[in-house]
């Protein structure tokens, strides 16, 4: 096995909608036949991914009964269990049925509200029989174009309202299984609600049961905020939030494109495998690496699965570049945390003798200017890991 060959340690996940995407757009039909489930899990499998994930209506259509739900999920369940793949993440489809245009928690029609929450809990219900820890919520409809149409506090309040009702079935119904809320800026929405992974953590702030709630973080979406994903997953990171991430690529200014992950900004995707393999000697992020994405709309399914493997090598690709990086001895001098114990004593927890030393303490402020901080010589040594001469 080559050391780029994905294994289950590595948890890589899929979701049945990514490989399974026909290549319809806005502008133009499927130009690939659907893929069961069932077979997902065996192509998945057979291409070293650990973990697939689902919408509800990605396994069970809407409006399908309760014996056609069962016969689906025994028969989907037992692909899972011969292809040796888990379900580590589940989500509600609140998007696709027109029943949803004007949104799913945040819509103006109590009903199609109270349709969302329903359907949520019967979403959960199927996540957590399949095995999933993670459910997240997109909410790709919450949004407006015509934003007279309510008072965004509305929308907040009536998310929060949502999600504090399901944290509070999830406890009722004594599953183990925790939130992860996706930011998303815009499209399909003219604007959407909650529209960063920052607003996302501020909001979970509000909820009545915070610790159960984290964010999942997209490549793309933060990307088409014109942020650093990276500051963001570390943000959640630090605060112990980034419960799931979904991993792609996406070029600054363009709509979502979910693309094969490393195969836009690759310093970013350096930066971020670094970040999650905590290869700098930081804690690892221990959850699933979920790749939301799709391969390009000129494939057909042998492209699909050369889609799936890329996203997958580059991971590992990325990873050994950036072991490399931190072990070599001139990139650890560069970047070595400097130290003054005896400033620290004062900056480090308020009081007030601290204080008045510390503005008795005189700062030369023109010496502490003029020194360089060879970030040129630490930017070039990572380019160089990266393009594989060092
Ligand atoms: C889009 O980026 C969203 C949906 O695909 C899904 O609800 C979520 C789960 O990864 N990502
Ligand atoms: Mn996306
Ligand atoms: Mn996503």
């Amino acid at each position: 096995m080559e050391h780029f060959d994905p294994t289950p340690d590595d948890r890589f996940s899929f979701g049945l909608w990514t490989v399974g995407n026909p290549g319809r757009d806005p502008f133009g039909e499927a130009v690939r036949a659907p893929l069961t489930p069932t077979y997902i899990v065996r192509r998945l499998s057979e291409c070293g991914a650990w973990g697939v994930n689902l919408h509800d209506n990605d396994l069970v259509p809407f409006g399908a009964s309760a014996a056609q739900r069962d016969s689906i999920v025994r028969e989907f369940k037992s692909a899972l269990e011969e292809h040796g793949m888990c379900v580590p993440m589940a989500t509600t489809n609140l998007f696709s049925h027109p029943v949803f245009k004007d949104g799913a928690f945040t819509s103006n029609d109590p009903k199609v509200r109270a349709f969302a929450l329903a359907k949520s809990m019967e979403a959960i219900d199927l996540g957590v029989e399949l095995g999933a820890k993670t459910y997240v919520f997109w909410g790709g409809r919450e949004g407006s174009e015509a934003d007279a149409c309510r008072d965004p506090r509305t929308a907040v309040a009536r998310m929060r309202e949502a999600l504090d009702y399901l944290c509070e079935y999830v406890l009722d119904q004594r599953y183990d299984l925790r939130f992860a809320l996706e930011a998303k800026p815009n499209e399909p929405r003219g604007d959407i609600y909650l529209p960063t992974t920052g607003h996302m953590l501020a909001f979970i702030s509000t909820l009545a049961r915070p610790a159960m709630v984290g964010v999942n973080p997209e490549v793309a979406h933060e990307n088409m905020a014109g942020l650093s994903f990276v500051h963001g997953v570390a943000q959640a990171m630090e605060c112990g939030k980034l419960f799931h991430i979904d991993l792609n690529a996406q070029k600054i200014g363009r709509y979502d494109q979910d693309l094969r992950f490393g195969s836009e900004d690759v310093r970013q995707a350096f930066l971020l495998v670094r970040l999650l393999e905590g290869t700098s000697g930081t804690e690892r992020y221990s959850g699933p690496r979920h790749f939301d994405a799709h391969a390009y709309r000129t494939e057909d399914e042998a492209g699909v699965w050369d889609f799936a493997r890329g996203c997958m090598r580059t991971y590992k690709i990325l990873k050994a570049r950036a072991q490399a990086f931190d072990a070599d001895p001139e990139v650890r001098e560069l970047i070595a945390e400097q130290r003054d114990a005896e400033l620290e004593a004062l900056t480090r927890g308020y009081s007030r003798d601290k204080a008045r030393k510390l503005r008795s303490t005189s700062f030369d402020a023109t010496l502490l200017a003029a020194r360089g901080l060879r970030y040129e010589r630490l930017d070039q040594l990572m380019m160089e890991h990266l393009l594989g001469v060092r």
